[in-house]
């Protein structure tokens, strides 16, 4: 059997956690053959609910479920973890502007990067899928000095996700067969899902069987709004197709992701694409035993170019309205750091 392997969960208690701590102990995150060790973490307030989560753990009697902690503060959260999935968020509140929500969430990831840099294991990977993710994924990295940037990633595999669902849906195929379709940018209403890479498993083209102003009109900011589209008819934001996506994440990241096939991350930008370096912006990448790789070489249209640049506008202008709490002495590393496309070996084999 192997040694298990730490999972630290922020919002533990949450909505988002409650479809996803049962099944990372279940192991559909890490494999069927990977013990776990849970290392939950919520607000202070959330202490009783999160005790109501450890108990229906154990009600679950997993036979991978090694040992489950809790905790009020993320310095013994996330001792010693090879994982790390930061869903806690500060939501935003009546009357909240989108500065306030930034900074209240500066905050928050900047003592959670600071706490994964001192206490989690070196080779931590981090998923960060509290909103917004993107720059919080930022935030986090730039407080982390002992960390790569590389080792910090937002999840837009949601919306990756969602893309190749509704897709499947008009083409009227399984969604297993849509290949290579491709979010760029923020995990936000200008997000780009862009189809024009995507192929079905017979090779034909996806977008040569779409109709152009339907694709633009329609799908894309459908896939921009989905979120919203859900709170509407449900009530209550998405949380089951979310937990997926991150399930879908870190399984890819962590043991490979399907080699005719590709997944978008939001990992920080190399300038791959003309990107600006140094913010999350999500690319289509490929995974490989704990390290990730851009597509590179995809031709971009006219069309392409300028939703690129409008979520990385976004994203800038993010930056921006945080710049002041960021520390300038990870700057300069941030902004030229090198990818290795050496792949890394799974944080837990190491262990072993
Ligand atoms: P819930 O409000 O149900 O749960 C959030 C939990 O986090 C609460 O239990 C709260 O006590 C806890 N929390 C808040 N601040 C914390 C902190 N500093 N440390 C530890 N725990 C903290 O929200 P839920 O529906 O689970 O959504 C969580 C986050 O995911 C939100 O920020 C949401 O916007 C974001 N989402 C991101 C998505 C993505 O694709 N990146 C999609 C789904 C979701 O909207």
């Amino acid at each position: 059997m192997r040694h298990p392997v730490r999972v630290a969960v922020t919002g533990a208690a949450g909505s988002i956690s409650y479809s996803m701590v049962y099944r990372i102990a279940s192991g559909e995150m890490f494999g069927p053959d990977q013990p776990v060790i849970l290392q939950l973490v919520e607000l202070p307030v959330a202490m009783n609910a999160l005790k109501g989560v450890a108990m229906e753990l154990a009600d679950g009697a997993y036979p991978l479920l090694h040992s489950v902690t809790l905790h009020d503060n993320v310095q013994e959260g996330f001792a010693g973890v090879h994982y790390a999935v930061l869903v806690g968020a500060r939501p935003r509140g009546k009357g909240m502007e989108r500065q306030d929500l930034l900074e209240a969430n500066a905050a928050i990831f900047a003592e959670q990067g600071k706490a994964l840099s001192d206490f989690a294991n070196p080779d931590v990977r981090v998923l960060v899928v509290g909103n917004p993710a993107n720059t919080n994924a930022l935030i986090a990295s730039r407080n982390a000095p002992n960390l790569s940037p590389s080792q910090f990633t937002a999840m837009t595999r949601l919306d990756h996700n969602r893309v190749v669902g509704m897709v499947a849906e008009k083409l009227g195929v399984n969604a297993g067969s849509v290949r290579r379709a491709a979010i760029w940018g923020n995990h936000s209403a200008t997000q780009y899902p862009d189809l024009h890479h995507a192929v079905l498993d017979d090779g034909s083209s996806v977008i040569d069987q779409l109709d152009a102003a339907d694709y633009r009109e329609n799908l894309i900011p459908a896939v921009q709004k989905r979120g919203a589209a859900i709170i509407e008819a449900r009530g209550l934001s998405s949380a089951a197709s979310a937990s997926q996506a991150a399930i879908d994440h870190m399984r890819d990241w962590a043991a490979g992701s399907d080699r005719h096939d590709w997944v978008s991350m939001g990992i920080i930008s190399d300038g791959s694409y003309g990107i600006a370096k140094g913010i999350f912006y999500s690319f289509p990448v490929q995974c490989n035993f704990g390290a990730y790789r851009i597509i590179q070489g995809l031709e971009i249209n006219e069309m392409s170019r300028e939703l690129m640049q409008a979520t990385e506008k976004e994203l800038l202008e993010e930056r921006a309205m945080i710049e002041h709490l960021l520390p300038k002495e990870t700057e300069e590393a941030h902004d030229n750091f090198s990818y290795s496309s050496e792949p890394h070996k799974p944080a837990h084999q190491e262990l072993t």
